[in-house]
């Protein structure tokens, strides 16, 4: 065999599955043997990183591999061949249409498909099955930002692109931790140097780089806006010409925005006046202002609202439409975007059609159907609703996990628990949905798939597949497609590659457009399979007027309403529909931390990116801390009219008084009640159905722990441990688990101590006398380690979890064999240290004693240590650890609310 055989290097351009940036991504596979290993590396040709990944995406080789993959579709628990599952599926779908009509069926979608799954979804449900019910978590998540820009634009259409961001003198960050969850959007900023604003009740990462932050009162943003706005009137700060020529509405916005007085919307904000004046100086000067804005905006009860009273002031000054200006929307998943433009959404039809009689009439020609919906279909709240209610019989989930980011999360559980058919497709086995599916079928992911993703400035990129899909994986529009065809519409679902979908979306986009609709990339209808394949990261509209696509929208001020005027919406600003009251006294907020994506499924995978945060941590003010009686570590629980939730403390300057702040990334597979949105009520936004998140009234206990143990198992023995949990509800007043190389590691709360003799007893039934054991006492608690040739079962437990041993060193025992004394096992290990750079491995420990030894800014720390150096995600917590005795003074808004 030569060299170049036995080691053969390929390497193919993508794009990173995470966030709305859209990195471009390449990765390495080595093939070495048997065996591939992969490498990755941001691409340096993308425009969106220009070579550069952050630490989600420096991790994404780690999250492959087949562990924990659903290889072949399961029906009932059991393992089925493709055939029988679809055939099953199909019949089921066709019954329950043919007895409650195509109403009775739903599909709910996710950002995270290709725009070519997505695609055929949508046109299967809405062209052929006959009903609008395809919906998706984009609803959770862009839906208020889409409702605005069509109530403004008349389109939903993003202005701005990435590059003003370094055009811009001031980016106004509202409701948005980019530092964290558009990463390298963020550094992009920083690199340019551009004036920050961030306006974000809590202190975040971001906040820590702003030159100006504005803790507001959770949910007050339009006030603050309108506010904005009648500063601009007042001080005359508007671009009149823009005004007249080019908007409707002016006055009447105006009228309610006048009166909202400084001193008025400072009250309301709960913010000083002169912070407030700052930040209206700031804008009102600098022509060159982006807002940018996220799901401290959208995920409201007035999102939609809040959205348009940010555009507004964008339109009262003209600043639209030209280069580092203009309102811009940042799309959360990879392919948000994308399911914007194929319809993904209820009350969409396909490629920025709607459901009147002109559109539906134009897509029923384009895909010759003649049962086209006639009507929007149920979003996302009201879609669960009416599983729960037995109106919707039959429900596909696609690459999403309701059952944990739905609103009343338990209840969307046991609504989907009650449904006659819930099929979930999935690149995972075991997740909080499919817990609840009838039908699971197995899906390709990243690295696998084939296909395009649109990202927040609207660029089209490709995601190429470079590796061999595992076990009986299919590709999400191949089971779309399967269907279909057993559904009796073969014919117009007969596509052999993405390609000819995306022709074909491509097709639809023009068809009839003429320049009409805003989403339009005929020029690419044509494209060959060899162009495709090669497709550069290109911008739409791509249509005859553009074809190398299009960097900025509306920078000739036609836009896409009935007088091709942008228009004022008048913003009457209202206060969270989810309120406070002496039985539930404090806010919730949630959001996303540095190093995990959503239910954790891939990111989880990294065993590293569990180092910044491994537990669901609830962020408390020291003051509330105080008042009842919590330390650092204590485990919680909150209560919401809804539901509970459990979590340890994290006592922390950056929350104001009777503000919480809690991740949303823990779900029931990895902790007991650790579902943030388990605490979110059906709240939705009148325009957008968008569910209101981030402002969750709650109360706190601290929860009574006797004791605490860290248990580490091999693979095999997780499934005895699971059942051994679920019947502890006596002794266990909290669980998590971490997956880490070969096994778990489970940490325990209880109600007394731990028999870890008797506990092992029950994992190791089957063992018999090949079982030997371990046992060491100490002062701090027991130690107990079982074994066998193969297995290892290690607990430790005590008074204090914080004082059990460096749980990095306890993983490392599973992988290595028994040494010739097991008992050196269960010897001291001291207690482990908080990891700041996931990257290079750097503890605040050693980043606090630098900085007690002289070093004193985050360049010079990356040199000494290293932290920081790599993708640069962790700079804003350094900072802020540099920065960690200039306490932050919460008093003044205090006083104000
Ligand atoms: N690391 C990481 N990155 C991600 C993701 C992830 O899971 N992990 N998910 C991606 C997805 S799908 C999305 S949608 C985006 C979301 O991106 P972001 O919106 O930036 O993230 P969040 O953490 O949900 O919320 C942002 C901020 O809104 C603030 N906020 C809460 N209430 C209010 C309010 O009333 N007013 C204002 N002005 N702010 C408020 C919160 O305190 C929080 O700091 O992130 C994307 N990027
Ligand atoms: N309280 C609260 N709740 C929230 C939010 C919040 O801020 N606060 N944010 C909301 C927002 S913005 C969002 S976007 C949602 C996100 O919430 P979800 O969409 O529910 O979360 P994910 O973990 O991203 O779910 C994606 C699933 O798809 C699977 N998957 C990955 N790739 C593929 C693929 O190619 N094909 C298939 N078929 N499956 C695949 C993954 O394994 C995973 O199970 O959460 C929402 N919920
Ligand atoms: S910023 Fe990070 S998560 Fe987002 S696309 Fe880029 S590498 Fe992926
Ligand atoms: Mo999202």
């Amino acid at each position: 065999m030569s060299l170049t055989e036995h080691f053969r290097a390929h390497r193919s351009c993508t794009t990173c599955p995470y966030c709305g940036v859209g990195c471009g991504v390449s990765a390495t596979v080595k093939r070495r043997g048997g065996g591939e290993t992969v490498a990755v590396s941001g691409d340096e040709q993308h425009p969106a990183n220009f070579g550069r990944l952050c630490v989600k995406g420096s991790a994404l080789a780690e999250t492959l591999g087949e562990r924990g993959r659903l290889l072949q579709p399961r029906l009932h628990g059991r393992e089925h061949d493709w055939d029988s599952a679809m055939d099953f599926m199909a019949r089921q779908f066709a019954r329950t249409i043919a007895e409650h009509g195509p109403d009775s069926v739903a599909f709910y979608l996710s950002g995270q498909l290709l725009t070519e799954d997505y695609y055929v979804a949508n046109k299967l449900m809405k062209g052929f099955i006959g009903s609008g019910n395809v919906d998706t978590n984009s609803r959770l998540c862009m839906s208020s930002a889409v409702a605005a820009y069509k109530r403004a634009l008349g389109a939903d259409a993003v202005p701005c692109c990435y590059e003003d961001l370094e055009v811009a003198d001031l980016v106004v960050l509202v409701g948005s931790n980019a530092a964290w969850t558009h990463p390298i959007l963020f550094q992009r900023m920083q690199a340019a140097s551009t004036r920050l604003v961030v306006i974000d009740p809590r202190a975040s990462a971001t906040s820590e780089m702003a030159d100006l932050h504005l803790a507001i009162t959770p949910g007050s943003d339009a006030a603050l806006f309108n506010g904005l706005l009648n500063f601009l009137v007042e001080r005359d700060r508007l671009d009149r010409q823009f005004i007249d020529l080019h908007t409707e509405g002016f006055d009447e916005a105006i009228d309610i925005a006048r009166d909202w007085s400084l001193a008025k919307t400072a009250a309301a904000c709960g913010i000083a006046e002169q912070q407030l004046l700052e930040f209206f100086r700031l804008f009102a000067q600098t022509e060159k202002t982006v807002s940018f804005y996220s799901q401290g905006i959208n995920q409201s009860s007035s999102g939609t609202d809040k959205n348009n009273a940010i555009i507004n002031c964008h339109l009262a000054t003209g600043r639209i439409g030209r280069p580092g200006a203009g309102p811009f929307s940042i799309t959360g998943q990879p392919n948000a975007m994308g399911g914007r433009e194929v319809g993904g959404l209820a009350n969409m039809l396909a490629a920025h059609m709607n459901f009147n009689a002109g559109d539906i009439d134009r897509v029923g020609r384009f895909w010759r159907a003649d049962s086209v919906a006639q009507k929007p279909g149920l979003k996302a709240v009201d879609l669960f609703e009416a599983v729960e209610r037995g109106k919707i019989k039959a429900i596909w989930i696609m690459a999403t996990n309701p059952a944990v980011s739905m609103p009343d999360a338990a209840r969307v559980a046991s609504a989907l628990q009650k449904c006659p058919l819930v099929v979930v497709s999935d690149c995972v086995a075991d997740t909080d949905t499919a817990r609840c599916a009838d039908l699971l079928l197995p899906a390709t992911t990243w690295g696998e798939k084939n296909g395009t993703v649109t990202n927040s400035e609207r660029r089209i990129s490709r995601q190429r597949a470079f590796l061999t899909p595992p076990g009986e994986a299919r590709h999400d529009w191949q089971i779309i497609c399967d269907l279909a065809a057993r559904l009796g519409h073969g014919d117009q679902f007969d596509y052999a590659h993405p390609v000819e979908i995306f022709r074909e979306h491509a097709a639809l986009s023009g068809f009839e457009n003429d320049g009409s609709r805003a989403f339009d990339i005929s020029a690419l209808a044509e494209i060959s399979l060899r162009q495709y394949d090669g497709l550069q990261p290109v911008q739409w509209p791509v249509n005859e007027r553009n074809p190398t696509g299009t960097e900025r929208l509306f920078t000739e001020h036609k836009f896409f309403t009935a007088t091709g005027r942008a228009r004022f919406i008048s913003v009457q600003p209202r206060t969270p529909e989810q309120s406070r009251s002496d039985e539930f006294p404090l806010w919730l907020n949630s959001g996303r931390l540095r190093d995990q994506w959503h239910t954790m499924t891939r990111t989880g995978r990294a065993r590293n990116l569990l180092d910044h945060s491994e537990m669901p941590e609830i962020q408390i003010n020291p003051g509330d801390a105080r008042h009842y009686h919590i330390g650092d570590g204590q485990l919680l629980e909150l209560r919401s009219p809804r539901g509970r939730m459990c979590g340890r403390a994290l006592v922390s300057a950056a929350q104001k008084p009777g503000e919480l702040f809690a991740p949303i990334h823990w779900s029931e597979t990895l902790a007991q009640d650790a579902r943030v949105s388990a605490l979110a009520g059906p709240a939705t936004d009148p325009h957008s159905g968008q569910p209101e998140f981030k402002q969750l009234p709650v109360q706190l206990s601290p929860l009574p722990v006797h004791s605490y143990a860290t248990l580490l198992c091999h693979e095999e023995t997780a499934a005895p441990m699971q059942q051994w949990l679920a019947r502890q509800e006596r002794k266990l007043v909290h669980w998590y688990r971490v997956p880490c190389e070969g096994g778990y590691r489970y940490e325990l709360a209880l109600r007394e101590s731990l028999d870890g003799r008797a506990l092992g007893g029950e994992l190791f039934a089957n063992s018999g006398p090949t079982l030997c054991w371990q046992q060491l006492q100490l002062l701090q608690g027991q130690r107990w380690l079982a074994h066998t040739q193969r297995v290892k079962l290690l607990i430790f437990s005590g008074g204090d979890w914080r004082t059990l041993p460096d749980r990095r060193v306890l993983e490392q025992h599973l992988q290595q064999p028994l040494p010739p004394a097991p008992a050196q096992l269960l010897q001291n290990i001291a207690p482990g240290a908080q990891m700041v750079c996931s990257c290079k491995q750097v503890s605040r420990q050693q980043i606090e004693e630098a900085i007690a030894g002289g070093t004193a800014s985050v360049e010079a720390l990356g040199e000494l240590l290293g932290c920081g150096t790599n993708c640069g995600s962790c700079k804003p917590e350094i900072a802020s650890i540099l920065r960690a005795n200039t306490a932050i003074d919460w008093t003044l808004g205090e006083n104000v609310a």
